[in-house]
Parts: C-alpha cells; sequence; structure tokens
C-alpha cells in the first residue's frame, strides 16, 4: 500500500487510512484492500492536518456552593445553588444565588440532608436534596430523596418536583427518609458512593425512624444503583440494591460511610 498526495495538499496519507472511511467520495477501499491498484488517486475532503501537540485540557468547572435553608417558609424548606469562581466573594443575600429550589410542602423540611455526586452517571454532578417529611397524598412523613441531574445548569426559583430527575420515597409513614436534624459533622442522611463497584457512583439514603414489623426506629439504610435507571418517582425498598438495617430500638441508623 503506497502513500497517497491529498488533492487540496495538506499531505501525505496511508492509503489504508483512506479506507477506514468509506463514505469518502473517490475512495475505491476494495481495490485498496484487495491490493487490486493501489495507484488511484485518492482525494479527501476537508481533511484536519495532524496536530503538532494535542489540546489543551480546559480547566474543571467551578465547584458549586450549595446551602440549604429546611425550615424556610413554613418547614417547606428551600437549597441555594451558588456557581463557584473568583467573583463570588463578599457578603450575599441567600436569595441572590443562581438557582433556587423549594420543597413541595410546609412541614417538608427540603433541604435537610444535601449532597454533591454524579449519580447518574454522565460525569455532570448531581444534587442530591431530602425533605424527610415530605409525604404524597394519605401518607405521612415518609420523607423523599431528590436527584436534580446536571446541577451545574440550574438556574432561577425552581420547584422541588418538577426540577428533580429522581425522586425516592420513604416505605412507610414516619420513615423519615433523609433526615439529618441538621446535626453538623453527625448524621449523614443522604449521600453517593460506588458501593456496587461498576465505576457510578450510587444513591446511600438513611430512613432513621424505619423498622421492621415489631420493631421501633432501628432505621435502615439504602443504596440505590447509580445510572440511567435512577430517574422517575420510585420506592425506597423496590429500587434499592441494598437495604441495612439497625440491630436494636432505636439505634436510628444513619450514619453512612464513603
Ligand atoms: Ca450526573
Ligand atoms: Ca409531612
Ligand atoms: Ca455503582
Ligand atoms: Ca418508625
Amino acid at each position: 500500500m503506497e502513500d497517497t498526495k491529498m488533492a487540496n495538499g495538506n499531505g501525505w496519507i496511508r492509503a489504508a487510512c483512506v479506507c477506514a472511511a468509506l463514505s469518502l467520495a473517490g475512495c475505491n477501499c476494495f481495490e485498496d484492500l484487495f491490493g487490486i491498484d493501489d495507484d488511484d488517486p485518492v482525494f479527501v475532503a476537508n481533511s484536519p492536518a495532524p496536530s503538532a501537540s494535542p489540546a489543551a485540557t480546559p480547566p474543571p468547572a467551578p465547584s458549586l456552593l450549595v446551602i440549604a435553608a429546611p425550615r424556610f417558609n413554613g418547614n417547606t424548606g428551600r437549597v441555594y445553588i451558588f456557581r463557584g469562581g473568583p467573583g463570588l466573594v463578599g457578603t450575599l443575600a441567600a436569595g441572590t444565588a443562581d438557582a433556587i429550589i423549594d420543597g413541595e410542602a410546609a412541614g417538608d423540611y427540603f433541604g435537610d440532608g444535601l449532597a454533591l455526586a454524579d449519580v447518574a452517571g454522565d460525569r455532570a454532578v448531581d444534587l442530591l436534596v431530602t425533605a424527610p417529611s415530605h409525604e404524597e397524598a394519605g401518607a405521612l412523613n415518609r420523607g423523599r430523596a431528590y436527584v436534580f441531574a446536571g446541577a451545574t445548569g440550574l438556574s432561577g426559583i425552581l420547584g422541588a418536583a418538577a426540577a428533580s430527575s429522581a425522586r425516592i420515597d420513604g416505605e412507610n409513614n414516619t420513615d423519615n427518609l433523609g433526615r439529618a436534624d441538621g446535626v453538623v459533622g453527625g448524621r449523614l442522611a443522604v449521600g453517593a458512593a460506588d458501593v456496587t463497584g461498576d465505576g457510578t457512583a450510587d444513591l446511600l439514603a438513611a430512613a432513621v425512624e424505619h423498622e421492621e414489623a415489631g420493631a421501633t426506629s432501628r432505621g435502615r439504610v439504602y443504596v440505590l444503583t447509580g445510572g440511567a435507571g435512577l430517574s422517575g418517582t420510585l420506592g425506597a425498598a423496590a429500587a434499592s440494591s441494598l437495604r441495612v438495617d439497625g440491630e436494636n430500638d432505636f439505634d436510628r441508623l444513619s450514619t453512612l460511610a464513603q
């Protein structure tokens, strides 16, 4: 196989490389592959010249600053998202955030649990928020964990239900899925770690007041496999790949290793 002069003058290419693109006008790949006639002229339209050095890697996007006010507006709860960067300095009112997410209903305590991690597996950081006293109609304080996919792209004032890509509901009344009780450095109600070992972070959520029949408030930790399947409205029991229960009544299992 011979080197072939490109008609646009960009230089020399190997005929074998041209045949990788079967749709190129003038490329007689049958001939080139089987060695019948390697001397045919080959035209490669707009082939880029080889770059002398690889393109510079763009700097990573600044981190997000996420702040929660679980008692905002009658304990509805509100989460503020500021995009980080050199301009984020001084004294700011929380309401000037780049994005604001409001809980669904009074008494939900939206924002009690917070974490940032890519649980959708698309390399864009997702925001995890819990509302431990949220319930759907006919239930009581089951708690709900939300995934907001691609959190860096959020802007304006948003509602938690509509803006979230996934919602995970507690199993039973008064489970309080995602309750952190505002304990700084203590109870971790929601988080992410690749527990399944497939390369994508999984969602971790704790329901401190959950118990199985005959017990009281032992607590249960759930692992929900990360990835594209983590979307829509899900039940914590059915959607989780792993559940870990507390040993004793009132253990209120909640701390998650990451
Ligand atoms: Ca993501
Ligand atoms: Ca409630
Ligand atoms: Ca995983
Ligand atoms: Ca309970």
